[in-house]
């Protein structure tokens, strides 16, 4: 008996800087409802969601920058968000900025949420991967994520859901092949990562040429080689003036994209993944009980070795 699940990506357009909650919170309830008039079971919202890319710029001012993170979840802000879900039958996957009192102390997290059918949060991720710089570099752009959010420390879980194995990422951490094999030896089923990816950041042209290929080419990778379902959904289009690039999609098993948008604004795809459609590559090509010889690999280097070879 097959198992399928009906995702719909939802990807977004910009968010402006003063775009408040309530506005962008009405843009993702009308796609969850175009979702579920596809018939779907869950959408995927992207990374950040709820606010505009705020890295992009140093804040120094404590309070706004809190004004961009959620202290709970569901916050009033996003509890109309859960309370569709539950009237519809829809979950989603969302993806913010977490402030928590953790240890005696505030802490700052680039978070993403599992919520099921029900409006019930059933598992959560902390991003792990942080890109970009704690202080201000020269470039023609700044990425302070670093300085913004701390590491991930959930590790990289995979929940049952939607009558499978569900991870989750979150943008930069799509670029690492460890992100997925933590998630493919604990055989999971579909991972869902939300991103907000701009160009023109550095000085190397070539990648912003080949910013959507690299976009691509790691999700299909990481599906393929962990034989799971990729669905990868952008904030996109020109966001106070950062181009963020678009081409949100959905990847199986096979490392197939059978679904992309088209347009760098509000866009729901939709594709009916088989969940046992990994399942030739876990028994056979991928079988890491059969195949993978990691007591084999030898000395694995745990730090990043010289960026130029020693003379
Ligand atoms: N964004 C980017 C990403 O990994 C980045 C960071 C930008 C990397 C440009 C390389 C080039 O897609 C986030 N939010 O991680």
């Amino acid at each position: 008996m097959a198992r399928f699940v009906k995702v719909a990506a939802a990807q977004m357009g910009p968010v402006a800087r003063d775009e408040d909650r309530t506005c962008v919170v009405a843009r993702l309830l009308k796609m969850m409802r175009e979702a579920k008039d596809w018939g779907c079971d869950i959408v995927v919202y992207p990374e950040l969601a709820l606010t505009t890319f705020f890295p992009r710029w140093l804040i120094e001012d404590e309070a706004e920058l809190d004004s961009y993170y959620e202290t709970e979840m569901p916050s009033p802000d996003v509890q109309p968000l859960f309370d569709e879900a539950r009237k519809l039958g829809i979950g989603f996957q969302l993806g913010y900025c977490e402030i928590v009192n953790e240890g005696g102390r505030k802490r700052r997290f680039n978070t993403s949420v599992l919520v099921d059918k029900n409006g019930e949060i059933i598992g959560k991720y902390r991003k792990i991967h942080m890109p970009g710089n704690s202080e201000l570099w020269d470039k023609p752009a700044q990425h302070l994520e670093k300085r913004y959010f701390e590491i991930g420390d959930l590790g990289f879980p995979v929940f049952e859901g939607f009558g499978g194995r569900i991870g989750m990422a979150i943008c930069n951490d799509r670029r690492w092949p460890e992100t997925y094999r933590c998630m493919g030896i604990q055989s999971v089923e579909m991972i869902m990562i939300g991103y907000n990816t701009p160009v023109g950041i550095d000085y190397n042209f070539d990648h912003d040429v080949l910013a959507s290929f690299h976009n691509h080419l790691v999700l299909q990778a990481g599906a393929h080689q962990n034989a799971t379902w990729v669905v990868a959904v952008a904030k996109c289009g020109i966001e106070e003036s950062s181009k963020m690039i678009g081409q949100s999609c959905i990847v199986a098993p096979s490392g197939e994209i059978v679904a992309m948008t088209s347009t760098l604004g509000d866009e729901v795809i939709v594709h009916k993944c088989d969940l046992d459609a990994g399942l030739p590559y876990k028994e056979d090509l991928f079988n890491f009980g059969l195949h993978r010889r990691p007591e084999h690999y030898g000395l694995i280097v745990e730090t990043a070795g010289p960026i130029t070879p020693q003379k």
